[in-house]
């Protein structure tokens, strides 16, 4: 298990989650980069299949990033001379020949340092890099790192040069049977340094990760954890919030983590109709991190789902981290905002970031446009249940990414799965992720999309009792009657069995529809389809007892390996409520008219 913020720095990993990297002291790297597209990993293998990498000096492979000196010199590959691709960014939207392309591609930065007069320290911290990534400096390596969507950081200090440091990458997207996610996914798998590039600096002793929130079971005290890294840990560590007039100050200890709480009354709460965001100031030595950061609570009494000790119904829509518009993977806050304001304007109150960690800035501008977010991990479908390995894999996403996002209040859901198939290694699996979670923020709700199964004696009649159940929060589940089972008006007839009493969240439902194509209900794929399942499945979730919200599967138009019916999907899962020109079909309607027709909703 790791300890809570020590997920800032896990032993042995040589990687850290520096939180609210936004606000450090930073250089962009993102922008172009040479790249070297390597189908068969000759940059990386030697002739007879050795890494070169094995060896403590690395004496080959495009990790040197050499060019020849002398015209008799025999160099193969040249990173000045090759195509470049912007970072951040997938390969495969940005090169027709990349499109479908899984294996290696080399990227290669240069930079020089920030002149600094004090003793700094210097990280580069990627925001994601899918699948997996080995990243060199100078022709040493730093580390490799696993997992598409999480970040990582390794410590340049000592490594870096003033200037000319040659950054290599190798991003690698194949995909693994034993991986997070599997083989088998219904969404593309974009390869490339799809997020942000930073270099950070810091100074010797320094604030890795910090956690401030309500201390649980009050609205008035906050309670706040900061994880120092350096030499000099056991400092004093001050918080501030000022315009809350708000102060306080605790020390830390030999290994670096502080802790403390203070009063704090008449806190204005963190809310969707009111998305309060309070500057806070956090110091230790000659380290300060700002953020803004919401207070609110999240917890469950009985079916119903409490914000700030109120009943509320998560009017929802599941989303995709894919700009429709591009194609392509989304990474900027300009795609947030496209992707949040549809959602913003359907009267959404909460967005299904689907089905892995979405890039930071949607959690940042939820918390700002006041949209309640469900974060997931890519355990997805069949992965391998008995596989420790996978399982460690899927801990560490998990904990990475509540170390990245366990200061925004938009948060209220961890997701540790969707749609896995029952089974005692799987619930097994599933629990040692929930349990994780709980550890490390037991501050949120924690769900899973599962699975409904049809009563054999009855087509009609819906039963929920996946045992994982047992285990979340809330009773979330995906559903797709009318779409994948039976045709729309067999909606009309559901029973449901439900076993546990819990709330009900439905995570997905929907129909697929090719925007402008107008027909009758009966005929699939039309517009008319798809919004008559969703005329149809609303009213009837509404009368599941303790139904308390959805997310309809899906925002957007998404690309998909799986989607091949020519003329029609052609490699995209129309699902979406908006098509991939930006068009709204009939059933972003239906849903937009549902959502403002439930009480509580307020236009903005
Ligand atoms: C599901 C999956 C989602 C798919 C969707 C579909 O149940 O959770 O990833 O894209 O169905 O369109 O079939």
């Amino acid at each position: 298990m790791l300890a809570g913020l020590a997920a800032a720095a896990l032993p042995g990993r040589g990687e850290l989650v520096i939180a609210d990297v936004f606000a450090r002291q930073s250089t962009s790297l993102n922008g172009p980069w040479h790249a070297i597209v390597d189908p068969y990993d000759t940059g990386y293998f030697d002739y007879r299949h050795h890494p070169y990498d094995e060896a403590a000096t690395i004496t080959g492979g495009f990790a040197l990033d050499r060019v020849s000196t002398n015209r008799s010199e025999l160099i193969e590959y040249n990173f000045d001379t090759s195509p470049t691709l912007s970072v951040p960014g997938d390969w495969n939207s940005q090169n027709d020949r990349l499109f479908y392309f899984e294996g290696s591609v080399w990227y290669r930065t240069r930079f020089d340092l920030p002149q600094s007069g004090a003793a700094r320290r210097f990280f580069v911290y990627f925001g994601a890099a899918n699948y997996e990534a080995e990243v060199y400096l100078n022709g040493r390596k730093l580390g490799r790192h696993i997992g598409g969507f999480t970040p990582f950081a390794y410590e340049i200090t000592g490594l870096a040069r003033a200037s000319g440091n040659s950054l290599v990458v190798r991003v690698n997207n194949c995909r693994h049977a034993e991986g997070v996610p599997t083989i088998n996914t219904d969404w593309w798998n974009y390869g490339g340094l799809t997020r942000d590039v930073l270099l950070v600096e810091e100074p010797e002793t320094f604030i890795a990760n910090f956690r401030i929130r309500l201390k649980p079971g009050t609205t008035n005290v906050i309670q706040a954890r900061v994880q120092l890294d350096g030499p000099a840990r056991d400092q004093r560590i001050k918080i501030a919030l000022p315009s809350l007039k708000l102060a306080a100050a605790a020390a830390a200890g030999a290994d670096g983590l502080a802790e403390c709480e203070f009063p704090a009354p008449n806190l204005p709460l963190w809310s969707p109709e009111a998305p309060v965001l309070n500057r806070v100031e956090i110091s230790a030595g000659a380290d300060e991190v700002t953020d803004r950061v919401g207070f609110r609570t999240i917890e469950t009494r009985g079916r119903d789902i409490l914000l700030n000790g109120h009943k509320i119904f998560l009017r929802g829509v599941s989303v995709h981290e894919e700009n429709p518009l591009r194609g392509g993977r989304a990474w900027s806050e300009a795609d947030a905002r496209l992707l949040l304001g549809w959602a913003k304007e359907l009267g959404c109150n909460f967005v299904r970031l689907a089905h892995y960690p979405h890039n930071e800035h949607m959690a940042r501008l939820a918390d700002e446009m006041g949209i309640l977010c469900w974060e997931e991990i890519p355990v997805y479908w069949t992965i391998q249940w008995n596989n420790p390995e996978t399982l460690d894999n899927a801990q560490r996403q998990l904990a990475d990414l509540i170390a990245r996002d366990q200061n925004r209040a938009s948060v209220v859901v961890w997701s540790v799965a969707n749609e896995t198939p029952v089974g005692e290694a799987r619930t097994k699996f599933l629990r040692s992720l929930v349990e994780e979670a709980r550890f490390l923020d037991g501050t949120r709700l924690v769900s899973a999309a599962m699975e409904v199964r049809t009563d054999p004696a009855d087509a009609c009649h819906k039963i929920v009792d996946d045992p994982f159940g047992e285990f979340t929060d809330l009773c979330s589940f995906n559903e797709y009657t009318g779409w994948y089972d039976g045709l729309p008006d067999k909606i009309d007839h559901l029973k449901w069995t439900i076993k546990y009493d819990k709330p009900v969240v439905v995570s997905e439902f929907g129909a697929d529809a090719k925007e402008g194509f107008h027909a009758d209900a009966l005929t699939r794929f039309s517009e008319e389809y798809q919004a008559d399942v969703y005329r149809r499945t609303l009213p009837m979730l509404a009368q599941i007892p303790g139904f308390s919200g959805c997310t309809p599967w899906i925002l957007c138009d998404f690309r998909s390996p799986r989607r091949l019916l020519p003329g029609i999907q052609d490699d995209w899962n129309i699902k979406g409520l908006v098509s991939r020109r930006g068009d709204k079909k009939m059933a972003f309607q239906v849903l937009k008219d549902y959502y403002g027709s439930l009480p509580g909703w307020s236009p903005k």
